[in-house]
């Protein structure tokens, strides 16, 4: 009789039936009306499993730095668990001893599993850290320039601020106008960090709509809303929001539309900020007819919308896509700026909303009651830290200054890099650049379940189980899960628990990593903690039988309801904010200080590198979106279906207007090369009117795959982008800001070759 589990994801939970070899079905959970295809990739074996530890043939011949510029290129040498850790260990202790620990690299950004136990990366920062630290990273890929900016004007963490967010259930019953800046894509949000729940954001737009919101779509594609919502689309340029932000605040400034009451009890410096919107100081109002030069929206549009705004419950969202882009910072505050000029903060269904769209439990309120997770002891006081993103930077500039959130730091001399449960080839800016960055450690660790672009440039590899293959315990905003060992690891893959104990035992960490207990006994523990705080929760073997727990504070529908900063406009004296003044700040006293170029004390507009209509865009005519995808959880499971069966001639699909494709005689399934100054890659065209005609997309994910030109045969947009920091505050990525062309790919276009196991060689 075939057998079923319980499994819990970041794109949702799943039953998965097995035969006790393979699995055989993978069923959404009972409670969820619209589970992921995400979860489909479960049912397909794969040649690209890593099966035994490896090692890079060179490293192995010669020791650390042999033939870095082999990385990615020569064969792997297979080995056996105890060789393979031993390598590892020894050279985390001579780069430790010779070095100190700022040399080794263990940052390991990523979306690895969503279990509590096998998290991959709370793992190693547990074992390395009881080592005495390493340098590491701050903020993330998603939402860095939002996490630094937004504790200034709010006095609270981002994550904080979208914990407190306004829920569906206000929204469905009060809001007028939903206006969106950077789409609601209903892909999108069947992922949550951590762990998603049931699916409901589809639903509660289509209740809210029924109830007469109205969701209108600002940006460059339409169905970055689903189209049967009948939503309004208002096209603008990519980059350019601030500039639209900015002029609306201007109308209603010229049209005597502020709520001054608002302003007066509940915002902090705003003269100075008006000053900066009227230009006065600095000469150039931010007119309706200056933004339209910037946007490409006409002047009359904007009036209008400002003007509707203003006298309709209108919330305003903010995606994260505007963030990941230079000075993205700026959208987050000016967009908190409009809505501070509209006083509807606080009430119910209006003022600002982060980032809806962007993850399925944003909307859900704060019941969400975590399982805890496995014990990171805290940060060593000497550990460097940077901004995520700057990775590639710390590797080319050992010594270098750089300036972080009014901070500044030297980039230490990084020799040893170790990776669990991320795909740095996958989602860092400017590949390219990467690989020639990557040759500098002498070293380089990789754990992973695939052979991905990054396993693959490692000099040793070792096989990690999958959430399938192992038992674990999750959490998600409405239920808790116990997930479940379906089928055994292939060849002698292991646990990442089990192989960084492996590690510990080497460096007489054990019983400091273990604590005494096997995996198994932490995720009975990690449940007993919940249980603590949680009475009604059942005993484990109650919760083990059923495979998951359900919030009994959560609605039907799996959310909770409140009205972001509702306290505070009730009563700010009592509930003031955590800034400065305590209010909603417009003018950071604080930001001022650090003197930025690039991140201005108030919200303001800053060109950003390139845009349409604006720098570069005469070289390089088309905007590349590249989005999410919506068949996949970033690069992952990329080499089998469903992500396979979304590939036009072999490659990415992406989407180009009918005027462009015309204009480069382009034809639907054809390939096309996309390209500007930063390098090329080649992908499958779709013709598809959803999109403003200057806008390409191509979502992020397929798996790195240059030519000897460094062009990627399999379309990965970020041989495209740029690596450059949003601004002095938080460094964050700014992928979204690039401009490319396209052409015809003429003549027969080259093998991907990405999904070809690699090369193995028994000579070492
Ligand atoms: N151009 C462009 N680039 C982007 C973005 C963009 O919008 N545009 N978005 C950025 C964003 S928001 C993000 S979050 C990043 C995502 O970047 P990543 O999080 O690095 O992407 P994933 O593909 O999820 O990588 C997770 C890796 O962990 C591995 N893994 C999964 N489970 C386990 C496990 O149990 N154990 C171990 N050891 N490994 C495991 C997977 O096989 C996979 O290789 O990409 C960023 N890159
Ligand atoms: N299925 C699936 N869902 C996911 C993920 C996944 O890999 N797969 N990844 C998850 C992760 S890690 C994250 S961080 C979130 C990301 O969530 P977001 O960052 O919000 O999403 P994106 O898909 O990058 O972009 C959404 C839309 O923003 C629009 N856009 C881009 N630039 C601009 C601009 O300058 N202005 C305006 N107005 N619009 C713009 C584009 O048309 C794009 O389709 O998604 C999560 N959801
Ligand atoms: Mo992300």
């Amino acid at each position: 009789m075939n057998k079923l589990t319980t499994l819990g994801t970041h794109f949702g939970s799943y039953r998965i039936e097995s035969d006790g070899d393979e699995i055989v079905a993978v069923h959404g959970h009972e409670l969820d009306p619209h589970p992921s295809d995400i979860g489909q990739a479960y049912l397909h074996r794969s040649e690209l499993r890593v099966l035994r530890p490896a090692v890079r043939q060179s490293w192995l011949k010669d020791g650390p730095g042999a033939h870095p510029e082999q990385r990615g290129k020569e064969p792997f040498v297979e080995v056996e668990w105890d060789r393979a850790i031993d390598l590892a260990s020894d050279e985390l202790k001579r780069i430790r001893s010779r070095h100190g620990p700022e040399a080794l690299f263990a940052g390991s950004y990523g979306w690895g599993s969503s279990g509590r136990v096998h998290a991959p990366s709370a793992l190693l920062f547990r074992l390395l850290r009881l080592y005495g630290g390493y340098t590491d990273v701050w903020g993330t890929y998603s939402s860095s320039a939002a996490e630094a900016i937004v504790p200034y004007f709010l006095g609270m963490r981002y994550h904080a601020a979208i914990g407190r967010g306004t829920s569906w259930s206000v929204i469905s019953q009060h809001t007028d106008l939903f206006v969106t800046f950077g789409g609601l894509r209903r892909s999108n949000t069947e992922v949550t960090y951590g762990g998603q729940g049931t699916h409901h954001t589809q639903d509660w737009m289509q209740k809210a709509r029924k109830n007469g919101t109205e969701f209108l779509n600002i940006g460059p594609i339409r169905d970055d809303i689903d189209l049967q919502m009948n939503s309004r689309w208002q096209p603008i340029r990519p980059g350019t929001d601030v500039a639209l932000m900015l002029a609306c605040i201007h109308t209603l400034l010229v049209e005597d539309r502020v709520d001054n009451e608002f302003i007066n009890r509940y915002v902090h410096g705003w003269n100075r900020f008006s000053a900066y919107v009227m230009g006065d100081s600095d000469g150039q109002p931010k007119s309706a007819t200056w933004a339209s030069t910037i946007t490409g929206i006409d002047a009359k549009t904007i009036e209008h919308l400002a003007e509707e705004m203003s006298t309709r419950r209108t919330l305003i969202n903010v995606g994260l896509s505007i963030q990941r882009a230079d000075h993205g910072e700026q959208s987050y505050w000016a967009a908190t700026a409009l809505a501070c000029a509209l006083g509807q903060i606080g009430l119910p269904g209006g003022g600002i909303a982060f980032p809806f769209g962007a993850q399925g439990n944003v909307g859900a309120g704060q019941v969400r009651k975590r399982v805890p997770g496995i014990p990171i002891p805290p940060r060593p006081d000497t550990q460097p830290v940077i901004s995520v993103s700057r990775f590639r930077e710390l590797l080319d500039h050992p010594g270098q200054p750089y300036d972080f959130n009014g901070r500044s730091g030297t980039y230490p001399d990084i020799k040893m890099v170790w990776w669990a449960g991320g795909n740095p080839f996958h989602h860092h800016q400017n590949l390219n650049e990467l690989v020639a960055a990557w040759e500098r450690p002498e070293t380089i660790v990789v754990q992973e379940p695939f052979w991905t672009p990054t396993a693959r440039r490692a000099d040793i590899v070792l096989p990690s189980s999958t959430p399938l293959e192992r038992n674990d315990i999750g959490g998600a905003e409405n239920m808790l899960i116990s997930h479940g060992r379906a089928v055994d690891p292939p060849g002698d893959a292991r646990d990442d628990y089990q192989i960084l104990e492996m590690v510990a035992e080497r460096l007489d960490l054990q019983e400091r990593f273990t604590e005494g207990r096997t995996a198994d006994e932490w995720v009975e523990l990690l449940y007993e903690l919940f249980r603590a705080e949680n009475d009604w929760a059942p005993d484990y073997e109650e919760f083990r039988d059923a495979g998951y727990l359900r919030h009994p504070e959560m609605n039907e529908m799996g959310e909770n309801e409140q009205v972001f900063l509702s306290e505070f406009r009730s009563d700010p004296a009592a509930h003031p904010l955590g800034t400065p003044s305590g209010r909603i700040e417009l003018w950071s006293e604080t930001i001022a200080v650090f003197e930025y170029e690039d991140c201005p004390p108030h919200p303001a507009w800053m060109e950003p590198y390139e845009r349409l209509g604006g720098p570069e865009s005469d070289r390089f005519p088309l905007h590349l979106v590249s989005n999410q995808p919506a068949v996949r959880l970033h690069s992952q499971y990329d080499h089998t279906e469903p992500s396979q069966g979304s590939k036009v001639a072999g490659r990415e699909p992406i989407r180009i207007h009918p005027e462009v494709a015309k204009e480069r005689d382009i034809s639907e399934g054809e390939v096309v090369r996309v390209f500007n100054d930063r390098g090329s890659c080649l992908a499958g065209a779709i013709i598809d009117d959803s999109l403003m005609p200057e806008v390409v997309q191509l979502s992020t994910g397929a798996w790195y795959d240059p030519d000897s030109t460094g062009m990627c045969r399999a379309g990965n947009p970020n041989v495209l982008t740029r690596d450059k920091g949003t601004s002095k505050l938080a460094q964050g990525p700014s992928a979204h800001t690039c401009l490319v062309d396209i052409e015809r790919f003429p003549g027969p276009a080259p093998r991907v070759e990405s999904y070809d196991p690699p090369q193995f060689t028994n000579e070492t």
